[in-house]
């Protein structure tokens, strides 16, 4: 299993932007190739992007240093490493690299090659991606956070806030899950077009219509939940990702909610917050609180982290590092798991293990700017996370995710278990990285 050569080239994301695609393949001839997603909304402390900055090329967005690096330096060091040991060779790219952040030869360059060797490695030994990652003790299948609505970052500030998702909480299995999903989805569909209020869709499939009120999109959710013929908090909840990292002015500290005209300080945004999740079924809100605003995150995880999940995406950007200091801090409960922004396939596996370790949870998930790539699907079923959000019901970058876990699920057969809400996975029973 060990590494021949690397090749990689540029390709485009779901939005048409250049992204890094890198191919491994061993000496006994088992080939495996890995894309790197990429932000939009994206936090300040994630393993750099690696950009040409061309204004001339791609609108400065062309990866080309990050393919010369793959094909030359990373090339050169991997040369005859094992494939099957993934940390031992994520290892040798971090130290290549040296950067507490990526930002020598990119996280955009290392982490493709990371993937791509993990895909080889599985292929040499004749297992599925999932059951090579997780040393075949990996069956959870995981409950998703599907997009309804799409806003902020990803769809030019139509609202404030950047996602509401749902979760389908009275699943018993994921085929209820695609199921409750598909009829929501559909049904909030039909009462947008009704309204003459449907525009399209936002960078992750969900719709993009037009509101007067960051407020809103949870009323016609709890409606398309009851149009689909399911009870509200019941069958189906609402979960937020708000983003507020993007909403927070940094000179005064306060958060901007256009839509209504008006800025909180962080103390009214967790009040706001906190009627919010008093008058709708919300059972997850993510960076609720900008990742500068440590006390603000220390005010929510008080006033609603025994009720709800809090999860932390831009504050903890995958780094165990920073998890170890929200769980010291006592903020949060959960960890949204970002592969790129981290920059190995190892370093996330440390970091979902981390979370799972303190009994907290953690939710793979995919970036705005996606691909055919469904490396993900499988990571959360390797390592029983137990929950996984990939934007929306639509366009064939999210649903290759979802539509993957179904593949999963069939390999699995009688084996696989479905997480449900709340996730119940397999805390220490995590298999140990190959
Ligand atoms: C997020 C992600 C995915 P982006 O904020 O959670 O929804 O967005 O990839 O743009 O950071
Ligand atoms: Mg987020």
């Amino acid at each position: 299993m060990q590494i021949a050569s690397l090749a990689a080239w540029q390709i485009f994301d779901s939005r048409g932007v250049p992204t890094v695609e890198a191919e491994v393949t061993l000496s006994n001839g088992a080939c495996g190739r890995g894309i790197a997603p990429s932000g939009a909304s994206t936090g300040q402390f994630e393993a750099l992007e690696l950009r040409d900055r061309d204004p001339r090329l791609f609108r400065g967005k062309s990866v080309f240093t990050a393919l010369r690096h793959i094909e030359g330096e990373i090339a050169t060091a991997l040369r005859g490493v094992d494939a099957s040991n993934q940390r031992a060779l994520d290892e040798r790219l971090i130290q290549l690299d040296g950067t507490p952040n990526k930002s020598r030869l990119g996280a955009n360059a290392l982490l493709p090659v990371s993937m791509a060797a993990a895909h080889a490695a599985a292929v040499a030994r004749g297992l599925p991606l999932h059951a090579h990652l997780g040393n075949s003790q990996g069956f959870t299948l995981p409950i998703p956070e599907i997009q309804i609505i799409g806003g902020g970052a990803h769809a030019n500030w139509r609202t404030n806030v950047q996602d509401y998702l749902l979760i389908a909480v009275g699943a018993q299995s994921f085929d209820d899950v695609m199921r409750i999903t598909h009829d929501v989805f559909h049904a909030a569909g039909d009462l947008l077009a009704e309204r003459g209020k449907r525009f399209g869709v936002a960078d992750e499939g969900g719709y993009w219509p037009e509101f007067d009120t960051n407020e809103q999109p949870l009323a016609l959710i709890v409606e398309a939940i009851q149009r689909a013929g399911y009870t509200p908090g019941r069958d189906a909840a609402i979960a937020l990702d708000i983003a507020a990292s993007d909403l927070r002015d940094e000179s005064t500290g306060r958060y901007g909610f256009s839509l209504e005209r008006r800025d909180f300080s962080s103390a009214e945004f967790v009040d706001l917050l906190r009627q919010w999740c008093d008058r709708y079924p919300i059972v997850s809100v993510e960076d609720p609180l900008a990742d500068t605003d440590w006390d603000g995150w220390a005010a929510v995880t008080q006033a609603l982290g025994k009720r709800i999940q809090l999860v932390g995406d831009d504050l903890f950007t995958t780094n165990a590092t920073r998890i170890r200091q929200g769980m010291a801090a006592g903020v949060a409960n959960a960890v949204l798991i970002k592969l790129n922004q981290i920059g190995t396939v190892t370093e996330t596996l440390d970091a979902i293990r981390l979370t799972q370790s303190a009994g907290w949870q953690p939710i793979v998930s995919a970036r705005s700017g996606e691909t055919e790539d469904a490396f993900i699907s499988h990571l959360a079923v390797a390592t029983n996370a137990g929950q996984l959000k990939v934007g929306s019901f639509t366009r064939s970058e999210r649903m290759v995710k979802w539509n993957e876990v179904i593949r999963i699920a069939r390999d699995l057969g009688p084996r696989a278990r479905f997480a449900g809400w709340p996730p119940r996975t397999v805390l220490n029973a995590v298999p140990p990285p190959p």
